[in-house]
């Protein structure tokens, strides 16, 4: 499957140059984008010069900092352009491993629809995060799994393998999360249009460089949101 690797990145000036070279080197028939939002720790111009030295690699700029949910949509809109027929989705700081992905897209050549990076399913973890992280990320996800009736232990994970079809299906760019809930957004609609989706364990590990982009604002967008969808799901009306 002709496959692209879509990587959001905010001040990840202190990361970009390895992980660029841990992603090619982990799936070396994959062409990589990265979504960035300006930062001003010249991440884009980092990443342009790897682009240069690995080949495959494009950077799309974007104006200015418009949250997660905002970079996929447009990483997304554009590898449907440029017709890729598997979208993988990962954070840009080493919490994702890379090698990983080819496991992933083994998943989706035998037939799933999306694949999710899972720390809640058996074999999973989060290491080094501290202890308010991963309470809120494991009752946040049992919040989700439970208000959503999802059938995905890990709805938070940014570490995905989507068929592009399937991924197109539910139309992304409809999508209005700004923060990680945008994550939870698109398992609501992949699972509302009854596309398959299999967890596989991850091991996410904190990130060793570079700063957090974590805000009790996007936490809070999240916990607002999946209550209002599920209010919404619960009254028989759709959608948003
Ligand atoms: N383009 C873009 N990328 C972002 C934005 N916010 C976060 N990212 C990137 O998205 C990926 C996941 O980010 P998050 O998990 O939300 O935040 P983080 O900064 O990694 O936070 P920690 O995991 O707590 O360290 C990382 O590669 C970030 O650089 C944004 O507003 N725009
Ligand atoms: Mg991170």
């Amino acid at each position: 499957m002709r496959t692209v690797v879509v990587l959001p990145t905010y001040n990840e000036a202190e990361n970009i140059l390895r992980f660029l070279h841990a992603v090619r080197d982990a799936v070396t028939d994959a062409d990589v984008l990265v979504v960035d939002d300006n930062s001003p720790d010249g991440t884009a111009a980092l990443a342009e010069g790897t682009a240069s030295e690995l080949g495959r690699i494009k950077v799309l700029h974007r104006a200015g900092k418009q949250g997660l949910g905002a970079a996929y949509r447009h990483g997304f809109t554009t590898a449907f352009d440029e017709g890729y027929e598997a979208i993988v989705s990962m954070d840009s700081d080493f919490s994702h491993d890379p090698t990983v992905i080819p496991r992933m897209l083994d998943l989706l050549a035998g037939g799933v629809d999306a694949v999710i990076g899972s720390r809640y399913v058996p074999g999973g973890a989060t290491v080094d995060w501290p202890l308010r992280r991963r309470v809120l990320s494991k009752w946040g996800n049992r919040y989700t799994a439970a208000v959503l009736r999802l059938p995905v232990r890990d709805c938070t994970s940014g570490f995905r393998a989507y068929r592009a079809e399937a991924l197109r299906g539910i139309d992304p760019a409809s999508t209005t999360a700004e923060g990680y809930a945008f994550l939870t957004e698109l398992v609501r609609k992949l699972v509302a249009n009854g596309s398959t989706i299999v967890e596989t364990p991850i091991v996410f590990r904190d990130r060793q460089f570079g700063t957090s982009k974590m805000s009790g604002r996007i936490i809070v967008e999240s916990m607002l949101l999946v209550t209002k969808w599920g209010v919404f799901d619960r009254s028989g009306r759709s959608e948003r």
